[in-house]
């Protein structure tokens, strides 16, 4: 079948990692890959009908694809290296998108650190048990139990809720999520206290005898410290810093004792200064309870897809590196964006959107999307449809494959190619063959050695969001909607609020921060928790509000460490 070169993965960053396939023209979801089963979602519906960049743009003017590529050639030879700055997105995930690198790395650029996405929870992951990696599928499948911990589950892995739908799930999340609908237990944890539910956990298995002594003896270091932190307040002073009430937890012990347990930990958790120390608290619940090593169950989050693969476009640079989280666009004089739409994405879209007035901004991307309004030159790619690709997943081991499956505008240029014609101009050595690579990745099998130690935290630093909240302030909560995947496809610019704020719908107001405001509409929503304020990611305005800074350890976004006030408009 590989022969009739019909293979198309779905690009976008998203847990599935889909394998599709085209037959007669449609493209339907391929049955042969385990977890897409032969079935595509509404977001790859939406991308097949978006409209694509048809040409190349300077200044608002239509020109050639040559011409934009010679203004852009003019431009780099034309700037001090390190005055320009190369960013990428992640609004197509294939391998062949870091392509590009390797030229602006040879060439100088300066380069982004950390994450806007999953970095603080990995950090934190890492630091426990060194590497981010997923159990096999096939033992999430074989576990009693899921406890969804701060992951729209059903919403943002459609294809692997899919898989075991059947399951009894446990759902801790400030809103009345899909899946906590379904969950037999539903904590509506107040947000950012999850690092206490994990150590309120831990103390109910002490006291029920629940720990797993024979994991903790073979393979942990520090569980004493850890049981420590646990002590170090009354088990009742919980109840009202969590918002959980310990009937629940109790509950909660009743259904798990015994079973195979697998926790499905999603973003939601890490969006906090301390990300990575939350994260490596419940990841120490989970292992004390030993559930890292059972032959059912276990801890997934986003892992490290590309874990044991060598990087078939690595080059060795001692580029600077700024911080993603709070790139300052304006010390730049050229800044080269590809794939990614900061101006909606990143934090504090205030300062985003003034820092991308004062530099020459080049877009590479395949839509014209809100940053292409700050760009000078906008450089159309090419559709995901007409480059190779392969694509590895985060949340589970299974890969998809893109082959060639429509002709390409040729007016766009994808990323593999745009790499090796500015690779050639500045005379660098071009890459590697494009088949090669395509094949290393679609036939390489990683080895996922299993940790051999876990280093339980031992120590816990974290300043809760509860201290400043006030009866006239808000959490702030942002997360992925069904409908759209980050900004792209994203509509529903509302906010929504509890019925018992008082407010209507379709209400006018201003919600502010100490980092900027913005106006919104409401709709009242009553899944919403009541002292909570809730937009969609890629909501075009959320970001006026967040943190123009990194979390503590992993120069990531920490999109909800901030509280907000909301006033009629
Ligand atoms: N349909 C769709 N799918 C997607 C995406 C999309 O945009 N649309 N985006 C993709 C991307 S880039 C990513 S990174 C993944 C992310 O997917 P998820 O890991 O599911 O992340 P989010 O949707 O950001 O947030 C998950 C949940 O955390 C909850 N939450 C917020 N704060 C807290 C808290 O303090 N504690 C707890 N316990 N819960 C909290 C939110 O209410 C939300 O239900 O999804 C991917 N899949
Ligand atoms: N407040 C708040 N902000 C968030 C989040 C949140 O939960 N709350 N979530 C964060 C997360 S998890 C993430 S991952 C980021 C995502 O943020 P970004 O990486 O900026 O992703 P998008 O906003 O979806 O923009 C992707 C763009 O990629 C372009 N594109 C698509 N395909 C291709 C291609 O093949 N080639 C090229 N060159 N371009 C292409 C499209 O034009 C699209 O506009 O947003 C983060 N921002
Ligand atoms: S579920 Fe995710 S990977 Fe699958 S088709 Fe939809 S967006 Fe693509
Ligand atoms: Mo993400």
């Amino acid at each position: 079948m590989s022969s009739n070169k019909n293979k198309v993965a779905c690009p976008m960053d998203c847990y599935d990692a889909c394998q599709g396939q085209m037959y007669d023209g449609n493209i339907k979801g391929s049955k042969e890959n385990f977890v897409t089963n032969g079935k595509l979602c509404v977001n790859f519906a939406n991308l097949l009908k978006e409209e694509n960049l048809q040409n190349s743009l300077f200044q608002g003017k239509t020109i050639s694809l040559d011409e934009s590529l010679n203004i852009l050639l003019d431009k780099l030879k034309s700037t001090t290296p390190a005055k320009t700055l190369f960013y990428t997105g992640s609004g197509n995930l294939g391998l062949m998108q870091s392509s590009t690198k390797k030229f602006f790395t040879q060439y100088g650029s300066t380069l982004t650190k950390g994450s806007l996405c999953d970095g603080g929870g990995g950090a934190g992951i890492k630091a426990g048990r060194q590497n981010v990696i997923n159990p096999p599928i096939q033992k999430l499948i074989d576990a009693d139990i899921i406890i969804v911990w701060g992951r729209n589950f059903s919403v943002t892995s459609s294809h692997m809720y899919n898989l075991v739908k059947d399951k009894t799930f446990v759902t801790i999340d400030p809103i009345c999520t899909d899946i906590a609908k379904k969950s037999k237990i539903h904590m509506q944890n107040n947000p950012k206290t999850d690092y206490e539910l994990a150590l309120l956990f831990t103390r109910f298995a002490h006291m029920q005898d629940l720990e797993d002594r024979d994991f903790i003896e073979e393979f942990g270091t520090g569980a004493d410290w850890f049981f420590d932190i646990s002590r170090n307040r009354p088990v009742v002073s919980y109840e009202a810093t969590t918002g959980v009430p310990l009937s629940q937890v109790n509950d909660f012990f009743d259904l798990i004792e015994g079973k195979k347990v697998a926790i499905m930990l999603g973003l939601g958790v890490q969006k906090y200064f301390e990300g990575a120390q939350i994260m490596r608290c419940i990841d120490s619940f989970a292992a004390y309870m030993g559930y890292h090593k059972q032959d059912a169950g276990g801890v997934w989050y986003l892992s490290d897809s590309a874990y044991g693969y060598k990087k078939q476009f690595e080059i060795k640079g001692s580029n600077k590196k700024v911080s993603v989280a709070k790139t300052d666009f304006a010390s730049f004089d050229l800044v080269f964006i590809q794939g990614g739409n900061p101006a909606v994405s990143a934090p504090n879209s205030a300062k985003v959107k003034e820092g991308l007035k004062k530099s020459f901004v080049v877009y590479f991307g395949t839509t014209l999307n809100d940053t292409c309004e700050y760009a000078d030159l906008i450089i159309p790619s090419s559709s995901f449809l007409s480059k190779k690709d392969v694509r590895l997943s985060y949340g589970h081991e299974f890969k998809a494959i893109s082959e060639v499956v429509v002709p390409k505008n040729e007016n766009s240029i994808s990323e593999y190619e745009l790499a090796n014609y500015l690779l050639e101009k500045f005379n660098f050595d071009k890459l590697k063959d494009e088949d090669e690579v395509i094949s290393y990745y679609a036939n390489h099998k990683p080895d996922l050695k299993d940790f051999d130690t876990f280093e339980f935290i031992e120590e816990v630093e974290i300043e809760p969001l509860y201290k400043d909240k006030t009866s006239d302030n808000f959490y702030f909560i942002t997360a992925k909607s069904k409908n759209s995947l980050n900004s792209q496809f994203a509509k529903d610019d509302f906010v929504y609020l509890h019925s018992s704020t008082n407010f209507k719908d379709n209400d006018n107001v201003t919600i502010s921060s100490k980092y900027g405001s913005a106006k919104f509409i409401v709709k009242i929503n009553d899944d919403i928790k009541s002292d909570c304020v809730f937009l969609f990611a890629g909501n075009k305005n959320a970001n006026y509000l967040t943190p123009f800074d990194e979390d503590e350890s992993s120069n990531s976004a920490m999109y909800q460490e901030v509280l907000v006030e909301i006033e009629l408009s």
